[in-house]
């Protein structure tokens, strides 16, 4: 659906303010969101970029008690840590605020009393976990016990320590209270939910029908979503850190950080119009009038929540706009490793920026280079360091020292009069007129890299006219042409400063300071007259240099320092185990099984029910594994499985015996399997 919208509001993830912003948010979230808006504020367009920490919900009340400081104390030093970081790496926001901002709690509670007051909200009692001696129902990490299937202590959602299997806390032995070791009772208790079922039909037709375009990662996210009966998802919590329920009888209860969260775009939207209300207008222009294109930019983890959770809030409410794209990325990986908060395999921005200063576009440029557009993508030093050296240095810089220092020597840094163009010159011009078009097109489809790629491409063909034309040589015996490609390769250069500037802004503003250039817009992209005759260039310096070995390697110890204290932590928290006799182990029974069936166990999620043909009659293992497998999938494949384990009921189902796994250190699993031609009831020694 092509719409004339007036104006955009870019909203950018509210990141958690329990830790710092690392390569992978950046890659994902915020360097695409910010090209974007400084690309539409070239354009002169209407725009306000929303950004701000998210400083509710258990990873912050987590760290706090890791720490033993209070979650205040935790959101106060990450998000200035944060906000620091993002504004000395040039990222554009108009605002970045928090969500435990005064305006926010109100704002916030007042959407949700809305809901409520106009019966959009449906009430469920539930029991769940509560610690008699603290007065606190218990999240499910907050329950801890004996694993029932490998009997070792196991959290409330997940046995970590032993199997690794996904639990329900009320499936634990003797489930106790992480906190105070208090054995928690089931109690009732009463929350509020957004009937996701009732929006389905609207959903599917405004998704699916109507945004078509939307990139398949995200489509296809929410198609499999919709393909499923949505079911009404709890808006309140039993927690204590967060903003209060505000309904009568809700004491003890906070808005769930899903529903506060989002909300907080358009809390900062509003503190932001408050303050500068002639600059902004109000913000109910802003999300509440049809002529408004809202885009969220956000990682592939959050694409449910924007997509479908609040939407339906902001339909629920009435007066909303619906956003109109969710470009999402997918994920960044380190040196072929998954980005890791707690086991710190990140390249972390506030350390970026104090081990290489005023290297921001590097990082921008390789961030967009990589960008996990279609499929996670990989970040690596060395990859980091080619392409500041070989693309960077190479091309952009070279191109622009090599025109402005000519211009220098030639004609006082002045700029030269363009005499008769060649037919070569002709193709050239020809060439780059074009970029302004193709870069248009890429960034209007949210096609950063393909973006950023293109308008280097204008860097590229002017050091292939200065390698062609070779104006050093010609400058004793025709100065009149060595003119002409001097005036030519200048209004390349500020080309490239208008058409970089979305992507790499400080090395923009660098080269127009190089260039003594006032023209600055998008609109002028393209022309052949941004640098009029005897216009005077500035200072000429270095837009970018070379990064020595020395630089990556210091960055490549560094990880290989994280790797190693990793694997001795990791060592130590599951170390081998004491020997055993031979006899002991000739105790286990194990087999190899063919899976003839294998279907999720009903009303338990976590839970498969496998048909396995062990060689005699066959038998069924029910076994706690789902969140890692797709049943289908599973079936025709060689297991193993420990054959004398003394049959179990597991939600009224009989279980003989164990399917075997691996677990690495991340909790993932895979199934222990053997090559085909092992014959069901063979035996495992
Ligand atoms: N803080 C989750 C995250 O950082 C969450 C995003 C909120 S956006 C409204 O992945
Ligand atoms: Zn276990």
């Amino acid at each position: 659906m092509e719409q004339n919208f007036k104006r955009t509001l870019i909203t950018s993830a509210l990141p958690y303010a329990n830790g710092g912003i690392h390569i992978g948010h950046l890659a994902g979230v915020y360097v695409p969101a910010d090209i974007y808006a400084r690309y539409l504020r070239l354009k002169n367009q209407e725009v306000i970029f929303i950004g701000g920490s998210d400083e509710h919900g258990v990873p912050v009340t987590q760290r706090a008690r890791k720490e033993g400081i209070t979650p205040q104390d935790v959101v106060d030093r990450y998000h200035n840590i944060i906000k620091e970081s993002f504004e000395e790496f040039g990222i554009s926001f108009d605002i970045y605020s928090r969500t435990t901002s005064d305006i926010h709690h109100k704002f916030a509670a007042e959407f949700f009393r809305k809901l409520y007051d106009d019966g959009k909200l449906t009430e469920q009692t539930t029991k769940q976990f509560f610690d008699e001696k603290t007065g606190k129902f218990l999240t499910d990490r907050d329950v801890v016990g004996e694993c029932p299937y490998c009997h070792k202590q196991a959290y409330g959602n997940q046995c970590e320590e032993g199997c690794g299997r996904a639990l329900e806390p009320t499936e634990l032995i003797n489930p106790r209270s992480k906190e105070t070791g208090e054995t928690p009772v089931l109690k009732e208790t009463k929350n509020w939910y957004l009937p996701l079922n009732e929006y389905q039909q609207w959903l599917k037709e405004w998704i699916l029908e109507n945004h078509k375009e939307w990139r398949p990662n995200v489509y296809g996210q929410c198609k499999s979503w919709l393909d499923m009966d949505l079911q009404p998802r709890a808006m309140t919590r039993d927690l204590d850190w967060g903003i209060p329920v505000p309904v009568e009888g809700a004491d003890g209860k906070v808005l769930y950080v899903w529903f506060d969260a989002p909300i907080g775009y358009i809390s900062n939207t509003k503190e932001l119009c408050d303050k500068e209300p002639e600059k902004w207008g109000t913000w109910e222009k802003w999300w509440q009038n049809e002529d408004t294109r809202l885009v969220h930019f956000i990682g592939k983890d959050n694409i449910v929540f924007h997509c479908i959770i609040f939407p339906v809030m902001m339909k629920a409410h009435g007066k909303y706009v619906m956003p109109d794209n969710v470009p999402s990325n997918e994920f960044l990986n380190l040196e072929d490793d998954k980005i890791s908060t707690s086991r710190n395999w990140a390249v972390w921005l506030h350390e970026y920026l104090v081990d290489f200063p005023g290297k921001q576009d590097v990082l921008r440029y390789v961030l967009t280079a990589n960008a996990p557009e279609t499929k996670d993508n990989n970040f690596t030093w060395k990859d980091f360091q080619a392409r500041n050296n070989n693309e960077l240095v190479a091309v952009y810089g070279n191109f622009v020292n090599r025109a402005l220092v000519l211009t220098k020597k030639y004609f006082d840094g002045k700029v030269p009069a363009c005499g008769e163009l060649t037919d070569y010159d002709r193709g050239i011009i020809d060439e780059f007129v074009g970029v302004k078009g193709e870069v248009e097109k890429l960034l209007d489809q949210y096609k950063f890299r393909d973006a950023q790629k293109e308008a280097m491409n204008l860097a590229r063909i002017g050091n292939r006219y200065l390698a062609e034309t070779e104006p050093w040589k010609l400058a004793k015996t025709d100065l009149t042409r060595v003119a002409t490609i001097l005036n030519i390769s200048l209004q390349l250069v500020a080309n490239l400063a208008i058409a970089l500037e979305p992507f790499l802004p400080f090395s923009s503003k660098k080269l127009r300071g190089m260039l003594a250039m006032d023209t600055f817009e998008w609109s002028s992209l393209g022309s052949l007259e941004l640098m009029p005759t005897d216009h005077e260039l500035g200072e000429v310096g270095l837009l970018f240099e070379k990064i020595e070995d020395d630089a990556i390697q210091t960055q490549i110890d560094k990880l290989l320092a994280t790797k190693e204290a990793n694997k001795a932590a990791e060592y130590k928290a599951n170390p081998i185990r004491e020997n055993i006799e031979f006899d002991d182990f000739t105790k286990l029974d194990i087999r190899v099984g063919t899976v003839l069936e294998c279907c999720k166990v009903p009303k338990a999620n976590k839970l498969l029910q496998f048909r396995i043909d062990d060689g005699l009659e066959g038998r069924t293992i029910v076994s706690g594994i789902a969140a890692h497998f797709k049943p289908e999938e599973l079936v025709g494949k060689q297991v193993c499985f420990v054959a004398n384990l003394a049959p179990r009921t597991i939600k009224g189902i009989a279980s003989e015996g164990m399917i075997l796994s691996a677990e690495d250190n991340e909790g993932k699993l895979s199934l222990l399997t053997v090559s085909p031609e092992a014959k069901p009831g063979s035996e495992v020694k």
